[in-house]
């Protein structure tokens, strides 16, 4: 039986390297010979992505549960691109995915559970690293940018609910419903981060026997 592609996502804080950690990911995969696409969450192109894009740059106003359910919307248009990469033995790299629209979101106070709702039967990643930073170490990467959300007290806030969610999936044995949890030092020198991500990838990069997870079912 020929393997599918594995479904590797980067989680993390503004700045935590995740756009510098998944594009040295994507050379990894490229280098060894094993077909793979990067791609990002919110994806800014489409029709809905133009919304989320238009609402992040504050050129727009939402209500806060309209905006949950476009990011996950957002995702839903992706969903078959994705299973269809990995069933063709392409792996998947996403940076950004369903855990930052639960940290993000319930960091503005939504209901944790309702904000897990919309995702639910996505594809679920074989691996989530999340990058993990200090929102201190993070702002001192040249301070956060001009978009909603990159504050320091949000960005805070979003950590701990990131960290729940680690917590969540290792209690339910650490390889559960929302696949491979796996906190990174991000602080350190992008090279030795890199060193790091791939000795977690590599075991799966080569392909997957088993079936694609559904998240939290
Ligand atoms: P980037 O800085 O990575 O472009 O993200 N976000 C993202 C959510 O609030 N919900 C989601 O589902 C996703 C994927 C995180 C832009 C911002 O969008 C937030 C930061
Ligand atoms: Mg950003």
């Amino acid at each position: 039986m020929s393997k599918r592609g594995s479904f590797i996502v980067v989680e993390g804080l503004d700045r935590s390297g995740k756009s510098t950690q998944t594009a040295l990911l994507l050379a990894r995969f490229e280098a060894a010979g094993i077909p793979a696409k990067l791609l990002k969450f919110p994806a800014r192109t489409t029709p809905i992505g133009q919304m989320i894009d238009s609402y992040l740059k504050s050129h727009s106003d939402l209500d806060d549960r309209a905006i949950h359910l476009l990011f996950s919307a957002n995702r839903w248009e992706l969903a078959s691109t994705i299973e269809h990469l990995l069933g063709a033995g392409t792996a998947v790299i996403c940076d950004r995915y369903a855990f930052s629209g639960i940290a993000f979101s319930a960091s503005k106070g939504l209901p944790y559970e309702w904000c897990r709702a919309p995702d639910v039967s996505l594809p679920a990643p074989d691996l989530a690293l999340f990058l993990d930073i200090t929102p201190e170490a993070a702002k001192a990467r040249g301070g956060y940018g001009e978009e909603r959300y990159e504050k320091e007290e949000m960005q805070r806030r979003v950590g701990e609910i990131f960290r729940r969610i680690g917590q969540e999936i290792s209690d339910g044995g650490g390889e559960g419903e929302g696949g491979k949890w796996v906190g990174i030092d991000a602080g350190g020198e992008k090279d030795v981060v890199a060193r790091e991500v791939w000795a977690f990838v590599e075991p799966l990069a080569r392909g997957i026997e088993g079936p694609l997870r559904r998240l939290w079912p």
